[in-house]
């Protein structure tokens, strides 16, 4: 007769296998990118030998031990001939963790790999650490950039202070991680992205100064540093690259997204942009370009958002939240791009670079009065009525 364990194993282990095999498929949209039906990865695609104890004796109702609240914010690489994330795991117990998880295609079949990642800590040992920007540097590593949170002990008072820094890792093989010193800054600083090649010589980061560990206050946007070593990395100067501005998607935040594309017209970025409301604070995907020559100017700057949550993608953890630290640009041009919403799951959209290249260059940028705004819309419509 079987037991118990034996029948909730198997509709575990079953539902598991249904779930992770699940084919994806395209929506056609406005043809700057296409959503998929199903999201990538969710809580349900960990595995459950992450989750179950798988002793009868032990575990006699086949219950979860340890449970996982959200799948989120991954970085993304080609890796091996496989698609391959840096997924932020979080577990019940709100502790984030890295967890590759792999695709053959990119779009679908997503399973995680191994264990979770072992990330070494050095000297003051993070409380959490999330949100990993990967880079193949052109310096032959693979690094991985994260944000640090420790709790703020100038406070012992308010157990909700906090601080964010830059943690920074690096490896050959996405498995095992050497850590190396935290990025040492002036300011509080999430969001820091290691540009794949070297600037005059140097290491150069994408930053985002903040005040304190929310606001960013004077921290006027995304910022651009050089660093001699990456072992020990000291921000000596910091430029604004990437302004906020008032009454724009990127009013109260904003932050790099993954390492930059290269492409023949120039650097391709993603990006975050924030804005506050009556339901709390608003947070959509764009898109800006730099110089090839010179990666810190911008060429182009598509106005408004590229992606702001649709459907289900509102609803999560932390609704209204669109967030990407990974994608992928494909031998044959096209771009992967991984985001998740509402801090809860994992979702692709796919585009090329021809098309990102088309949007940036060609998007009307955010001139920054209603006015402005409606003169490029009336300029379009008198540019389409005169080829009739
Ligand atoms: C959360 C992050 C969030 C940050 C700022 C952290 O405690 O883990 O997801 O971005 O707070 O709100
Ligand atoms: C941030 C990010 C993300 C998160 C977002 C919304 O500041 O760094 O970790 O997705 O808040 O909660």
């Amino acid at each position: 007769m079987s037991t118990i364990f034996d029948q909730r194993r198997q509709w575990v282990e079953q539902h598991y296998e249904e779930y992770v095999s699940r084919p994806n498929s395209p929506i056609e949209g406005n043809g700057i990118f296409e959503r998929y039906v199903n999201p990538i990865i969710t809580a349900d695609t960990v595995p459950p030998l992450w989750k179950y104890d798988y002793n009868p004796q032990t575990n006699p109702f086949f219950m979860e031990r340890i449970g996982v609240n959200a799948t989120l914010n991954s970085g993304a690489i080609k890796w091996q001939g496989k698609y391959v994330l840096m997924v932020r795991v979080e577990g019940y117990d709100r502790k984030s963790y890295f967890a590759l998880a792999e695709s053959p295609n990119g779009i679908d079949n997503f399973r995680f790999v191994g264990h979770p990642i072992t990330m070494p800590d050095n000297d003051v040992p993070g409380t959490n650490i999330y949100d990993m920007r990967l880079t193949a540097h052109e310096d032959g590593w693979i690094y991985g950039l994260f944000c640090v949170e420790r709790h703020d002990d100038a406070h012992p008072e308010d157990l909700s202070a906090a601080t964010a820094a830059c943690g920074i890792a690096r490896t050959k093989d996405l498995v095992n991680w050497h850590r190396l010193s935290d990025l040492k800054s002036a300011s509080q600083q999430r969001n820091v992205v290691l540009h794949p090649e070297f600037v005059d010589g140097k290491y150069a980061l994408y930053t985002r100064p903040q005040d304190g560990f929310i606001d960013t206050g004077s921290g006027g946007g995304i910022g651009w540093a050089l660093v001699d070593d990456i072992t020990n990395a000291v921000i000596e100067h910091e430029r604004i690259i990437d302004r906020r501005h008032y009454h724009t998607i990127k009013e109260v935040k904003n932050g790099e997204g993954p390492a930059p594309i290269k492409t023949p017209k120039g650097w391709l970025h993603l990006a975050h942009g924030v804005r506050g409301c009556a339901s709390g604070l608003r947070y959509v995907l764009y898109m800006y370009m730099t110089s090839l020559e010179e990666p810190w100017k911008a060429i182009a700057t598509p106005g408004g958002y590229l992606m702001a949550p649709v459907g289900e993608e509102y609803i999560g953890d932390v609704m209204n939240v669109l967030f990407s630290n990974g994608w992928i640009a494909d031998e044959d041009g096209r771009v992967l791009i991984y985001y998740a919403s509402s801090d809860t799951r994992m979702h692709v959209a796919t585009s090329s670079i021809d098309r990102l290249v088309d949007y940036c260059l060609n998007t009307p940028e955010d001139r920054l009065t209603t006015s402005s705004s409606v003169r490029a819309i009336n300029q379009l419509i008198d540019k389409n009525l005169a080829l009739s």
